[in-house]
């Protein structure tokens, strides 16, 4: 028997909890083989998904603030080696959980904001390959990056060198996911058109074109050109061209309330895990409903062809009006 899990990380208020929530949502909808979310996040007091297991039984940042004075970061740090050191603790909830359930697992994994865990501790890495000797899991590292990112040129490249750091890191399949895609129509026009940003291609124009040392803001406006050292400038062509010729990042653009973004982005991950879904259960009742709603998913990814060519700007624009409409025809005070 295999196991499926998705480990969800990237910075603060990224959007993986809210990513979460909507996955699990959407896979229960498509009946999808026995689908979990684990919180791995000590710190993470809000979430609205059904949690199956939650590590703020086994260590909370709360208490380990208060009980060894330490700070928000340094609980963090001390949490992820206590998980680290009690990584039995977490085998066995897992454990229990397939023991409720014959059939094989989908976990995803909600981690925490604190990117530094992933991207230079080792010990998660740790936790993964326990998991996947004892437990059989397959993983795919899902990397959460706000799309606000993408309206300066120096945060976006910083993006892509994080991703290209928790690649080395945790050695998984890895998929950059530009979350908050439905903020875009906010930013007004954005230096490059989307698919730009999602192709991570052609970067040293673009990034030495504009203020690689901040400033820029949403929209475009506040971009200019800044005197900056030419070794500077170097560095940065260097690490351009390193992005380029590895070819490594590129993103999947998704807004989680817009079901047609996150079909594509399960239909991506789907691969990297060679996660084939069962038929049995959706030839069940409700089955042709069911059969009915995935293909018209799918239908909408491809009618533009193969799902990947697609204009998503304008489709984020669109998805936004029609939310924004959708808002206003709502009363305000409805009477019940
Ligand atoms: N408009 C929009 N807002 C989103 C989306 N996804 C998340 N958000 C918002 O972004 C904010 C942060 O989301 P979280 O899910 O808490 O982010 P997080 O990465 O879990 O944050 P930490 O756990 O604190 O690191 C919340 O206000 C969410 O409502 C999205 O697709 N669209
Ligand atoms: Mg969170």
């Amino acid at each position: 028997m295999v196991n499926y899990g998705q480990i969800v990380v990237g910075a603060g208020g990224a959007g993986k909890t809210s990513y979460c929530t909507a996955v699990q949502h959407l896979l229960e909808l498509q009946e999808r083989e026995r689908v979990v979310v684990v919180n791995l996040d000590p710190a993470n007091e809000n979430y609205e998904y059904e949690c199956a297991l939650d590590v703020r039984d086994l260590v909370c940042a709360r208490e380990v603030q208060d009980n060894f004075q330490l700070g928000p970061n340094g609980s963090l740090v001390f949490c992820m080696e206590y998980l680290v050191k009690n990584m039995d603790w977490l085998e066995e909830g897992l454990r229990a959980l397939q023991k409720d359930d014959r059939g094989d697992m989908y976990v995803v994994f909600d981690c925490p904001g604190q990117i530094e865990l992933f991207a230079t501790h080792g010990g998660f890495r740790k936790v993964l390959t326990h998991l996947e000797k004892t437990l059989d899991f397959r993983f795919v590292c899902v990397h959460c990056v706000d799309v606000h990112l993408c309206t300066d040129a120096g945060n976006y490249l910083a993006a892509i060198l994080l991703s290209l750091n928790l690649m080395l890191n945790l050695e998984l399949p890895h998929v950059n996911v530009l979350t908050k895609c439905d903020m875009i129509a906010q930013f007004g026009d954005m230096a490059m058109p989307l698919d730009y940003y999602l192709e991570a291609q052609n970067l040293s124009h673009f990034v030495l074109g504009l203020d690689v040392a901040g400033g820029g803001g949403p929209g475009g406006e506040g971009r200019r050109r800044t005197k900056v050292h030419p070794k500077f400038t170097r560095l940065t062509e260097g690490l351009c061209d390193l992005v380029e010729d590895y070819a490594l990042v590129n993103f999947v653009p998704v807004a989680i309330e817009d079901a047609k973004s996150m079909q594509h982005l399960l239909r991506t991950l789907d691969r990297c895990l060679g996660y084939v879904q069962k038929q049995d259960k959706a030839s069940q009742k409700g089955g042709e409903d069911l059969q009915s709603f995935i293909a018209s998913l799918d239908a909408a990814l491809h009618d533009t062809g193969d799902g990947t060519n697609q204009n998503w700007q304008e489709h984020f624009i669109n998805f936004k009006a029609l939310t924004t409409e959708k808002k206003r025809e709502e009363p305000k005070n409805p009477i019940n």
